[in-house]
């Protein structure tokens, strides 16, 4: 005689719940960093430098202490009494706080005004004299490892050249062997440029030091409070119990708030010699100029073919440029970021890749934007590479692609770089994709289009990404592995509060947690708060990023609510007078296995937990669960984009595109379309418009949303999702695998593919992104490639 209750009406697993976040967001009720006021708050700003590379002769800031209303100016030499004026990177590297010796990028931060607002700490800021003695500017890799190029990091006692590091990975014998063996070599060489995450909301931190308490509490924008309170209290050498990092409302992040940035080191050591609170609200230029740029990354590779498709081996060598300081987060044994999870999808037996990071005289790159760290990258090249391969074998790019596929009986497969794949069905993903498309009917359209001189165009993509660092045995940052928590309360009422260690930014994490509790433990989704953000309350956590939230933190959510029924059904079992063994459990109810109607409510056996529980049992009914997945998770999905290109402007529209993903069971189906739909968004706008360049003097273009553009409702083209595959990840606890940035990965390769396969025909490979209407003309009208660099706008 079951009552179970029915799982989607209340909000449990695969209920589309529409997100309890919004209620304040479209109230304009939201708490971002800058609408928290604070007594007695002054307001900061930063002075950037003009050059890109340059010695400083003298800072003069008489004028600046003049002003009326300004409070402090910090420059690189008070820094530096303080031990502050060099940071540690989470990449084992050092960034300058404020520059003491030199600047090495145009906009770095020479120094900081305290004032009683922002208007006359920016006008101090202005009235700072500093002398510059210009330097010859790098700005690529191949400038940085030139013949006499000037040492970027010359304040590293071992630094001679601007190498960072040389990685390599796989097996470069015998990858050398399978080429000897090819009856067709593929080569492909690209540039996938600057981009930068650009989320609405700018970098932000109120710092608020109580000399009375001792406590230092920082309101900031961070994906990752925790490693915020463990890098100020490593760095600032403050005690860890006395540091409360809180991140409030987050207006997107995208991989930007993922790094530990000067002005919030400078906003803290300011509050702590002003003893008031200190705001820094960083300016639109100074977050586009300064913070964490993603990809700027040269790729050149080859793949040794069988005449009849097989792939029989991969070669791939990278050139990245980090920018002046490697401040990466990212896995510490992985120097790449995970861009050896190329190929991960495709059954190849031997390949090898090296990487060459190197520094340059422009913002610290190579941060993620939504991105497994360099997946994206890795993703970008792979599905080129498929694409020309297929081409110079003359076969079907479906055809290729479905041949290579590791097939559903071989997991789990290990990769060519290591990775262990478990599970996926990418057959499948790819034959729903065709299907939608129209796929044979519109080769054919094609076709006869081409006779009529209009040029259309098909672009595939798929993408494996290797979602949720990490198992501890291989993910660390800094030495710390990378476990997530999450933290369960269930009150006397039935109603309860979930913390984890993770931190939403837009994802909907209030919302979603929820529903794993709500499917574990029959507690209706709206009885549920869910918190997330301060270090005070929530258990240690590394943050969102990575989509590791629902792998780990989603994963540490099922595991509590699983510790917690084991202590409700003791108590089930006290009040139903049986033993525990006769006590059988239904979606919020326990009830006795020889007479299901004699039960008890998860509700019920909550207050007994504060009013009858057996002798000896621990009041209560809260625990905390710290989970370490065995493996990362492996979404699969594939993209597929149709294109018009107009032969006269190089202007190209989509026509339709099509997203298969697969990233197990689904907790909340809206919120999963939500995130591919914003991915896709951002996938057409690294294809098609964005770019972060700087002239030869190390000039950023870019810093303004007049050069770095953003795709609006009007440009941005309609998606059609499918969500019929499902295979579950083997190992999380629900079978979810992560999504927040698969769209983003595996999306710009479509876009990419549809518009040069326009092209065929034309001898024309690759045209770099993005493939803004000039660079497509260009390539049609001389039939030829236009690659190599990042366009550079300039006046001469
Ligand atoms: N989800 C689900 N079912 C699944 C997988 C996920 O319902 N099988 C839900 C999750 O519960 C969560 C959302 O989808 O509400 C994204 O989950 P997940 O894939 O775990 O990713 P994270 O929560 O860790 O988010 C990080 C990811 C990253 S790294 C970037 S960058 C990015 C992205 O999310 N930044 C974003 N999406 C963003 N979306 C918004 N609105 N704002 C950002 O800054
Ligand atoms: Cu990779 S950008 Mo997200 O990992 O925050």
């Amino acid at each position: 005689m079951s009552q179970a209750l029915d799982e989607i009406k209340i909000g449990g697993l695969g209920a589309s719940r529409k997100r309890v976040e919004d209620n304040r967001f479209i109230r304009g009720k939201g708490n971002y960093t800058d609408d928290i006021t604070l007594p007695g708050m002054l307001h900061m700003e930063i002075l950037r430098s003009p050059l890109a590379h340059a010695r400083i002769v003298s800072i003069d800031a008489s004028k600046a202490w003049d002003i009326p209303g300004v409070h402090l100016v910090l420059t690189g030499e008070m820094m530096a009494t303080r031990n502050l004026a060099w940071m540690p990177t989470l990449s084992y590297d050092t960034q300058a706080v404020l520059a003491t010796d030199k600047v090495r990028f145009q906009g770095q931060e020479v120094a900081c005004v305290i004032a009683d607002d922002p208007y006359i700490a920016k006008d101090a800021c202005e009235a700072i004299e500093v002398e510059y003695e210009a330097l010859p500017v790098v700005v690529n890799p191949e400038q940085a490892v030139a013949e006499g190029a000037p040492v970027i990091r010359d304040d590293k006692e071992n630094q001679q050249d601007n190498v960072i590091f040389d990685w390599e990975v796989g097996d470069a014998a015998g990858t050398d062997r399978a080429f000897e063996q090819a009856d067709v070599i593929s080569k492909l060489k690209l540039h996938y440029p600057r981009c930068h995450p650009s989320p609405i909301e700018c970098c932000a931190s109120i710092a608020d030091f109580n000399r009375a308490t001792s406590k230092l509490t920082v309101y900031m924008t961070t994906q990752a409070p925790h490693i915020i309170r463990a890098a100020v209290a490593l760095v600032a050498e403050l005690p860890e119990h006395m540091i409360r990092i809180i991140s409030p409302d987050i207006g997107g992040g995208f991989g930007n708030k993922v790094p530990v940035y000067p002005g919030y080191v400078c906003s803290i050591l300011a509050s702590i010699l002003l003893e008031r609170p200190v705001k820094w609200i960083e300016d639109k230029t100074g977050n586009l100029i300064s913070t964490g740029f993603a990809r700027d990354i040269y790729l050149d590779g080859e793949m040794a073919l069988r005449r009849d498709g097989k792939i029989l081996a991969v070669r791939m060598h990278c050139d990245s440029d980090h920018g002046a300081f490697f401040s990466d987060a990212q896995p510490s044994k992985f120097k790449i970021g995970l861009l050896h999870s190329a190929f991960a999808a495709y059954d190849i037996p031997v390949a090898h890749l090296s990487d060459r990071g190197t520094y340059t005289n422009k913002a610290p790159g190579g941060v993620a934007y939504r991105c497994s760290f360099r997946v994206t990258e890795a993703m970008f090249f792979q599905e080129r590479m498929m694409q020309a391969a297929a081409d110079d074998l003359g076969m079907d790019q479906a055809e290729f692609r479905r041949m290579n596929f590791v097939q559903d009986d071989q997991f789990p497969h290990r990769t060519p770089f290591g990775f262990l794949t478990d599970s996926g069905q990418y057959g499948k993903c790819l034959e729903v994709g065709l299907k939608a498309i129209g796929y044979e009917d519109f080769r054919r359209q094609q076709a006869e289009a081409r006779k009529r001189g209009r040029l259309l165009g098909l672009g595939i993509s798929t993408m494996t990404e290797p979602l949720g660092a990490g198992n501890s045995r291989e993910y660390d940052i800094l030495g710390i592995k990378m476990f997530d928590s999450a933290d369960l309360k269930v009150h006397m009422t039935g109603k309860a509060i979930v913390r984890t260690g993770a931190k939403t930014q837009g994802q909907g994490h209030e919302t979603t947690w929820a529903q794993i509790v709500a499917h574990e433990l029959g507690i209706p989704a709206e009885d549920i708060v869910v918190e997330e953000g301060d270090t005070d309350t929530a258990p240690f956590g590394m943050g969102t990023y990575a989509s590791r939230s629902t792998p780990v933190a989603g994963a540490a959510v099922a595991m509590v609510s699983r510790k917690i029924r084991a202590k409700a059904r003791k108590l089930a079992a006290h009040l139903l007078e049986v033993s525990e063994e006769d006590v059988e459990w239904e979606l919020g109810r326990f009830y006795i296995r020889s007479a299901p109607d004699r039960g008890v409510t998860i509700q019920e056996c909550a207050m007994a937990a504060y009013s009858n529980m057996p002798d000896g049992m621990e009041p209560g009914l809260e625990n905390t669960a710290y989970y370490d997945p065995p493996n990362l998770t492996w979404p699969f999905a594939v993209y597929i984009v149709t294109v018009e290109v107009d032969p006269e402007t190089g202007v190209w529209d989509v026509l339709n595109t099509v997203a298969v993903d697969d990233c197990g069971v689904r907790i909340n189906p809206m919120i999963v379309e939500g995130q591919i739909m914003g991915g896709l968004t951002e996938a057409y706008a690294m294809a098609s418009m964005q770019f972060i360049t700087f002239d030869a003097d190390g000039n950023c273009i870019g810093s303004n949303y007049m050069d770095y553009l953003l795709p609006t409702a009007w440009e941005t083209p309609g998606f059609e999702l499918h969500s019929e595959v499902v295979t579950p990840c083997p190992h999380h606890p629900i079978g979810a695998k992560g999504i927040g940035e698969c769209a983003a990965v595996g999306g710009p390769a479509a876009f990419v593919n549809a518009v040069i396969d326009a092209l065929s025909g034309t001898g024309v490979r690759n045209i770099d992104m993005p493939l803004l209407p000039d660079r497509v003309w260009e390539a049609i009208t001389h039939r030829r490639d236009v690659s190599g660099g990042p366009p550079v706008r300039s006046d001469d």
